[in-house]
């Protein structure tokens, strides 16, 4: 790995932090842009109470100074705001005096890490594994993501994602433009680039909340200006296919990953599902892009799509069927409170996990200590091209 990050931090503990290795030396960053990620990331409808209580903002601790990069590592925090209601259920100090309500969590939701967690590392407190395993991580990822996508500009690589499919509306999948896409608002509850069908899926929402239930469904991550030749065919490792389905299927409540309209061309012929090549303006040209910008593991230059199908959140209101661990009792399983959907937000996460892989791979094609190094080799790379 070349564009390296890690993530710390439970849900209510009191803060995520992110460490991020491999970014060149020089390159500009802009926290406004950082925070401005984080706050989509929070937006959405269906979104529960938490989001009412945390407002992210990152704090860049180090590897960044005067707004330039240095090449070294770069730690960044974002504070839990909700900690505050937390500070001894989550003490890191052996607490002598239990608080009144420990919450401890002894009968796990179908569907999520608890049981299956608890068993492997032996707790009897299911709150050790959820902790973790909430989707509030992935504001560190966000935030990582954030410096990835500024590091990309540089290439003029941009990338966004909308939302295709929320629950069973619309039947079938949005198929949309980049222009179609990049006009969606920023403050869009629903980051879907078909505004007519807008109030039948808040119709959706809202009613699967009044049944207490949860919504999963699918969004698109679009990735615009993205050079020839990132991955490789050689290594099974290389493949930037394999790459990108391994960063999307790391997202909580990912269940699928499908690149260009890998699903729908599993049921056609060949000579409808590949995309025919043709000479236009000195260069390569193909008039479609079923294949979603990759061929044998390696960017074709054209747009990469790729879409992450999320299962219904886990925890739900009218609890499923469970068991106590201790006890062994049937029960329904454990209720806090909860999101109804959160699939706007985990488009803005795939958005994350896509900028990382690819300013991976940039790193890997492109190298350099400094910013200017690296756009020195692009620059030399695509003269290269020019001959090809
Ligand atoms: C989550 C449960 C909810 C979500 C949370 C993920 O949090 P809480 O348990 O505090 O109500 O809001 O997502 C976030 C906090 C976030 O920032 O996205 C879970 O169990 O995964």
């Amino acid at each position: 790995m070349f564009f390296k990050f890690t993530t710390a931090g439970e849900s209510h503990g009191k803060a995520l932090v992110a460490i991020i290795e491999g970014l060149p030396a020089g390159l500009e960053i802009d926290i406004e842009k950082i925070n401005h990620e984080l706050w989509r990331r929070q937006q959405g409808y269906g979104r529960g109470g938490r989001m009412k209580i945390e407002t992210d903002k990152c704090e860049i601790l180090s590897g960044v100074r005067h707004g330039k990069t240095l090449g070294s590592p770069i730690a960044v925090s974002i504070e839990n705001r909700d900690f505050v209601h937390w500070t001894e259920i989550m003490s890191s100090e052996k607490i002598e005096v239990q608080p009144k309500n420990p919450r401890i969590v002894k009968r796990p939701r179908p569907g999520h890490a608890d049981l299956a967690g608890g068993q492997k590392f032996q707790t009897r407190d299911l709150r050790d594994i959820l902790e973790r395993a909430s989707a509030r991580e992935t504001a560190a990822r966000v935030a990582c993501g954030a410096f990835a996508k500024q590091l990309l500009a540089n290439f003029k690589i941009e990338v966004k994602s909308h939302v295709i499919k929320l629950g069973q509306i619309p039947k079938t999948p949005l198929q949309k433009t980049w222009e179609e896409i990049s006009a969606i608002p920023a403050d869009s509850q629903l980051a879907c680039a078909d505004q007519t069908i807008e109030n039948e899926i808040i119709g959706h929402i809202d009613e699967a909340k009044k049944n207490g239930d949860t919504l999963g469904g699918i969004f698109e991550v679009v990735a615009k200006n993205v050079v020839v030749g990132l991955g490789s065919h050689t290594s099974w490792y290389e493949k930037l296919d394999g790459r990108i389905a391994q960063a999307f299927m790391s997202i909580q409540a990912v269940k699928a990953v499908e690149i260009g309209e890998g699903v729908a061309n599993a049921q056609k012929y060949g000579s409808q599902v590949h995309d025919e090549i043709f000479r236009k303006d000195d260069d390569f040209h193909r008039p479609t892009n079923r294949a979603g910008g990759l061929e044998g593991g390696i960017t074709n230059g054209e747009e990469l799509r790729v879409r992450g199908y999320l299962k219904p959140i886990a925890t739900l209101k009218k609890a499923l069927h469970s068991v106590d661990i201790d006890t062994k009792q049937e029960d329904s399983a454990a209720f806090e409170r909860s999101d109804v959907t959160a699939v706007p937000a985990a488009g803005v996460i795939g958005e994350a996990m896509l900028a990382i892989v690819l300013a991976n791979s940039m790193r890997e094609k492109f190298g350099g200590d400094s910013i200017e190094e690296m756009k020195r080799n692009f620059d030399s790379y695509l003269e290269s091209l020019k001959n090809y």
